[in-house]
């Protein structure tokens, strides 16, 4: 939910078409009413709805409010954070679903998206400073409602999949043990980043050396979608491949597939390259085989 032109249906289409949805998104025509579609992760139907965000629809919804927001599991309430003129209205309308809500003793975990946080925005002063008031001013609903904050924009696939993956984590007690696997695994080989992924580019769980930069992350997780469509194209289950960081220093990552059923997930796997010794980066990366199993074993606990 959010008020029109905030970014929802780019966002829902960013996440539904990793590969080429940029045009997709020009052609956008304003969301009549809900757009409603169903998607799994984890074996489990989903279904999402965008909230068109109009002030016509925005009144009905808040009308009849038992017919349209009551059953909520998660909510992603989406913010323009460039529009600073609108954040009065914007916070008037989440103040009035959150009311509902807390009435109707319904309290889903709530992700709140700044959006349209461009990358080349990110260090600028004033955007950052008015984001930081309206989150100060969004704390108060946390003595209710279990509130996450995010940044996100369309020209970061990556932030949206963190935030679309962290709420939909909210709702499976055991995702954060892949998490914490990955980061007790990353100890042993001295990687910048382990990763799991659904079919759908949904993250299960994830660890990143603390301090990697954003630029980096994005460049790492541009890489990993072309390897994850290389490997669907040629109908592979293994991919590996080398790069470099802007600061010239290299990387090996690896790709894997890992099916259950007819469930597939990939694991990615990120270490620096030792460039005096190619051998011992592939040693690294075989070694890691033998961490597999226990990763399989969780991926069973999850989707069971
Ligand atoms: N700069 C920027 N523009 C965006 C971003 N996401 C969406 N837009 C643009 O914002 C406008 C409204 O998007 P739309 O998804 O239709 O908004 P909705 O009404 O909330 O569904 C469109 O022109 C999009 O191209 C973003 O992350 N950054
Ligand atoms: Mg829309």
């Amino acid at each position: 939910m959010g008020l029109d032109f905030a970014g929802k249906t780019s966002i829902i289409t960013a996440i539904s078409k990793k590969f080429g949805f940029e045009q997709d998104i020009l052609k956008l025509m304003p969301t009549r009413r809900i757009a409603r579609d169903a998607f799994k992760f984890l074996g489990i139907e989903f279904v999402r709805l965008d909230f068109g965000g109009q002030l016509q629809y925005r009144e009905e919804y808040l009308k009849n409010p038992t017919k349209y927001i009551s059953g909520t599991d998660l909510l992603f309430y989406v913010i323009d954070a460039q529009d600073y003129d609108r954040y009065v209205e914007t916070i008037d309308y989440l103040d009035k679903i959150l009311l509902f809500l807390k009435e109707n003793q319904e309290y889903p975990p709530l992700c709140i998206l700044f959006h349209k946080f461009d990358p080349q925005l990110t260090k600028e002063k004033v955007i950052n400073q008015r984001i930081l008031t309206i989150k100060h001013a969004l704390i108060r609903y946390s003595n209710d409602f279990d509130i996450f904050f995010f940044e996100t924009s369309i020209y970061d696939i990556k932030s949206i999949m963190d935030a679309f993956s962290s709420g939909l984590s909210l709702l499976f007690e055991k995702m954060e043990m892949v998490s914490r696997l990955f980061s007790r695994i990353s100890k042993n080989y001295n990687s910048i980043m382990i990763a799991l992924f659904d079919a759908k580019g949904i993250t299960i769980g994830e660890y990143y050396r603390p301090h990697l930069h954003l630029v980096e992350k994005i460049r790492i997780y541009d890489k990993y979608l072309e390897a994850q469509k290389k490997i669907i194209a040629e109908n592979r289950t293994l991919l590996e491949f080398s790069d470099k960081f802007e600061n010239g220093s290299r990387y090996s990552g690896l790709v894997e597939t890992l099916k259950f059923g007819n469930l597939d997930f990939y694991l990615l796997f990120i270490i620096e390259e030792n460039e005096e010794d190619l051998e011992k980066t592939v040693e690294v990366l075989n070694k890691l085989e033998s961490a597999k199993a226990q990763m399989e074993t969780l991926i069973l606990q999850l989707i069971q």
